[in-house]
């Protein structure tokens, strides 16, 4: 494995990392790099929501019937105009739209490769009390003819992801990301504006000692998601005594606390509506980016019965269950799901 030099840009390991492969474009590597660089714009904004008066319900909902913040707005437009314009990307599919957005095919010298699935701001119901947020993101080669790009793009299997990552709007802001060579953690340094590698190779425990869960839900789990919880709590687990609950309600703050200390993140399926039981994390803007993570750190994720990464995908804004982090901790939970049905 190759040993990064601490401190260096996000960009210049992007550009390290392109020379690893003399065959390629560069037109990859500026994808990545408009990432960091909506990354940085929406980050001062996320910094500034407390000031400015851009915090606080937009009055719209979006296409879940969740109520849309300003800030999502903000951060939705940048991302897509980012992906715009950058020449090689001709489909985006974000969480805040209902369908794929094309990029004008007309700017375009010849037909962009790739495809962009994002979440501009998870967690956006966390923004008014000054809770972390993130961006998830991942990146597709487009499978398409023609010159325009298709649904079929970004329906892809996480499997097939070139690129996945995320950016955390905490503390500090880190963008986390893999291209399937090690996770690599960066930290924004805002006194220069750069993001700065700062955790090289990344890798989750093995096993660990926090569960992070909805536990609200209880009542409308299935029997063996109940069952699961309570084993967590009692002794008979691979911590071999109870397990802390650790829970932000906001995916990327989650995760990124689970790839730090270890242990396990989930949002199982749950009985809300009897007769439609559904998993709440949609399968292209956030259960196949953080798996893309979570696998390349050695860790895994699943839906209970399946590897989240072998999913194929059918709906742009398709949900799933989720189980997600150190390697005992999920395969103790799919001991319980596994034969559930
Ligand atoms: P919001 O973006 O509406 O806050 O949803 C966040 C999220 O999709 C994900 O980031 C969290 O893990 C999960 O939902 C939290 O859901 P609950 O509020 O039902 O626990």
């Amino acid at each position: 494995m190759t040993a990064f030099r601490r401190g260096i840009t996000c960009n210049r390991f992007i550009y390290n990392e392109q020379k690893q492969f003399p065959q390629a474009s560069g037109e990859f590597s500026e994808i990545l790099s408009q990432i960091v660089l909506a990354a940085k714009v929406v980050s001062r904004e996320v910094n500034r929501a407390g000031l400015a008066d851009i915090v606080g319900a937009a009055g719209a909902t979006n296409v879940q019937g969740e109520d849309v913040q300003k800030l999502d707005l903000y951060a939705n437009r940048h991302f897509i105009d980012a992906m715009s314009d950058n020449c090689h990307v001709s489909v985006i599919a974000s969480e805040e739209n209902e369908d794929i957005i094309r990029t004008d095919p007309e700017r375009m010298l010849r037909p962009g490769k790739y495809a962009v699935a994002i979440d501009p701001l998870d967690g956006s119901s966390n923004i008014d009390v000054n809770v972390s947020i993130g961006t998830i993101f991942s990146i597709h080669r487009r499978i398409t003819p023609g010159h325009d790009g298709g649904p079929a793009d970004v329906l892809q299997r996480g499997d097939r992801q070139l690129a996945a990552g995320y950016v955390i709007y905490g503390s500090s802001t880190m963008l986390v990301y893999t291209v399937g060579r090690g996770v690599h953690g960066f930290t924004l340094d805002p006194s220069v504006g750069e993001f700065l590698l700062s955790h090289p190779n990344m890798q989750m425990p093995k096993q660990g000692s926090f569960y992070s869960i909805n536990e609200g839900n209880f009542p409308y789990w299935a029997p063996k998601t109940r069952e699961w919880v309570v084993a967590l709590k009692g002794t008979e687990n691979p911590a071999g005594k109870p397990n802390s609950l650790r829970y932000i309600g906001s995916l990327v703050a989650d995760f990124h606390r689970t790839l730090f200390k270890g242990g396990i993140f989930a949002y199982p399926m749950d009985f809300k509506n009897p007769d439609k039981p559904r998993g709440k994390l949609r399968l292209l803007y956030e259960a196949a980016p953080i798996a893309m993570i979570a696998e390349n750190a050695g860790g895994r994720a699943t839906d209970g019965q399946r590897r989240i990464l072998e999913i194929q995908p059918t709906e742009l804004h398709e949900r799933t269950p989720l189980f997600v982090g150190s390697e005992a901790d999920v395969a103790f939970a799919e001991r319980f799901h596994r034969d559930a049905g």
